[in-house]
């Protein structure tokens, strides 16, 4: 399931065109779970459906684990 996800985000996200940006700089209000808004003010390409696709568990927010599983796929890269 979870790689399924990866690769619906894979291609859905331009790979190497994100900025760089951690968990706490992302999550604005703090609550440990990041929100399409909080995502984009880190990585302004992401669509609704690139969230959707990050979200591995469906409840709406990615958190730090679903974010790691993100980055470290390559698809929220921190290359640069
Ligand atoms: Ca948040
Ligand atoms: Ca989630």
């Amino acid at each position: 399931m979870r790689k399924l996800a990866i690769t619906l985000a894979l291609s859905l996200i331009p790979a190497g065109t994100l900025l760089a940006a951690t968990m706490g700089e992302l999550d604005a209000d703090a609550d440990g779970a990041l929100t399409l808004a909080e995502l984009q003010a880190g990585y302004p390409t992401l669509t609704e459906d690139g969230f959707i696709a990050l979200d591995s568990n469906a409840d709406g927010l990615v958190d730090e684990a679903e974010l790691t599983a993100a980055t470290g796929a390559g698809i929220l890269s921190t290359d640069g």
